[in-house]
């Protein structure tokens, strides 16, 4: 197959944007009244980040977002997808709100509407309130309700021009990278917390869904999950099983409640001995499993799986990703400057496999997918060209193949940014930029992808 360059016709109303993450963008930590957030922390302690890195002061976008704008409104997206700081608006997590964080939202969300730009606003990347986590963080069933009231605050702030809602992103990463692979913060190895931490997100995303709409009548809601086909590296059973354990662990533990209302068989099996699942509690999956009006979808890669020994041969004593399974590198498959493979039918077999899976999957948005080069290269980056034609011929046909509603594609990232444990090497930008200084300069790719959707004909997004 030979990689198109150029975008594929998508139907009208499909919707074009970019994405970013408040602690990945912002900087300006200690200002306007801000409060610690779990990153801020983690950060904080030797080894955790490459070269020490932190999200201090990032691209600066706390001050230079009205760069940031132009760069949007140049680039001629239809929608931005950004998240707000949760320790921003309140700094202990709970209790007091922020007015001056809540302002930089509301300026933000002024400007994009001006230009006639869609804000998609997640509620939660990653930056839980260091108070939060000092109370436990998500293995406590507390930090759900207070997310819900948080959520509650940033709509009754930001609803009156926020239609689209993402209550989390990725809540795979935020509990089993964070609580149990602990590359991530809060940067432990549990196993029973790590899934206390996962079912406490779903639950958490249920009641921001009901809160939300509560304020705001008109608010679209919906969550983003990180989706990763896993395919055995063999066609050994060992290696199947394998694939289908990763496919539990990464996958269906969190498309299954908040899509069908229940958690996959064999889940419980994967964990017997790890953990007795005891933090589930009557009500909880009709919650979680509530009709949303869109799924966002992030989809960078697929994993090639093998089985392997645990690492801790004591159920008891295991993190919740000591599963038995190594991820591969297939000979013959590229891969990115990250190692990650690029496989655009990974995205085909994603979106097919939901609307296979889910008879009532709602909308789905691509909310992030992206390409990251860990070369310092301002100008030229073909590579970016042909990941993002590439993905979207392949989104295009899963459309077409599969009943699935495919509303927008949102590129990760607008911007370089802070790439959480890998600090500031990689470089996923359709603009460069440089630190500290924050200047800002579009690559190859931004000034494509502009003429790309200034080329946008009527005749060429009538629905197929
Ligand atoms: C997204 O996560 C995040 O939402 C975004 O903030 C981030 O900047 C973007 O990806 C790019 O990374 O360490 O090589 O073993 C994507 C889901 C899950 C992908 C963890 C990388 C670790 C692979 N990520 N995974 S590796």
């Amino acid at each position: 197959m030979t990689t198109p360059s150029e975008l594929p016709a998508m139907p009208a109303g499909f919707v074009w944007g970019a994405a970013t993450a408040a602690y990945q963008i912002e900087g300006a930590v200690a200002e306007d009244g801000r409060g610690d957030s779990i990153w801020d922390t983690f950060c904080r302690r030797p080894g955790a980040v490459a070269d020490g890195a932190s999200g201090a002061v990032a691209c600066d976008s706390y001050h230079r977002w009205r760069d940031d704008l132009r760069l949007l409104d140049s680039l001629g997206v239809d929608a931005y997808r950004f998240s707000v700081a949760w320790p921003r608006v309140m700094p202990a997590g709970s209790g007091p709100v922020n007015r001056r964080g809540l302002d930089y939202y509301d300026r933000l969300v002024d400007g994009l509407c001006e230009r006639g730009i869609r804000p998609f606003v997640t509620l939660y990347h990653w930056d839980l309130p260091q108070a939060m986590e000092d109370a436990g963080g998500w293995r406590s069933r507390d930090t759900a309700e207070r997310f819900a009231d948080y959520a509650a605050v940033v709509a009754g702030r930001l609803g009156d021009r926020v239609r689209d809602w993402i209550t989390l992103n990725e809540p795979y990463v935020s509990s089993i990278v964070g609580y149990a692979e602990g590359r991530h913060a809060p940067g432990v190895r549990e196993g029973h917390g790590a899934l206390a931490a996962a079912h406490h997100l779903l639950v958490g995303h249920g009641r921001a869904v009901t809160a939300l709409r509560a304020v705001s009548p008109g608010a679209r809601v919906g969550i983003t999950l990180n989706l990763s086909p896993a395919v055995p590296a063999t066609g050994s059973a060992a290696d199947r099983a394998a694939a289908d354990r990763m496919d539990l662990m990464l996958n269906r533990q969190f498309t299954d409640p908040v899509l069908g209302g229940a958690y996959p068989d064999g889940f419980e099996r994967l964990y017997a001995g790890v953990s007795d699942l005891s933090f589930r509690r009557d009500g909880d999956l009709k919650l979680i499993g509530a009709p949303l009006d869109f799924l966002g979808v992030n989809y960078y890669y697929r994993i090639h799986a093998a089985a392997a020994p645990y690492e801790q041969p004591d159920p008891a004593l295991r993190s919740a990703c000591d599963i038995g399974v190594r991820s591969v590198t297939r000979e013959g498959v590229p891969v990115t400057d990250l190692g990650w493979p690029i496989e655009p039918r990974g995205l085909y077999d994603t979106l097919t496999g939901l609307a296979g899976r889910y008879p009532d999957l709602p909308p789905v948005y691509v909310t992030e997918n992206g390409v990251a080069e860990l070369r310092e290269d301002i100008g030229a980056d073909p590579e970016r060209i042909r990941f993002i034609a590439g993905h979207l011929a392949a989104a295009a046909r899963a459309a077409a193949d599969a009943p699935v509603d495919l509303r927008g594609y949102f590129y990760w990232s607008l911007l370089d940014n802070f790439e959480w444990a890998r600090g500031y090497g990689p470089r996923f930008g359709l603009v460069h930029v440089d630190y500290p200084t924050g200047t800002r300069t579009p690559r190859a790719s931004y000034h494509w992808l502009r003429e790309q959707l200034a080329g946008r004909t009527a005749d060429q997004f009538l629905t197929s």
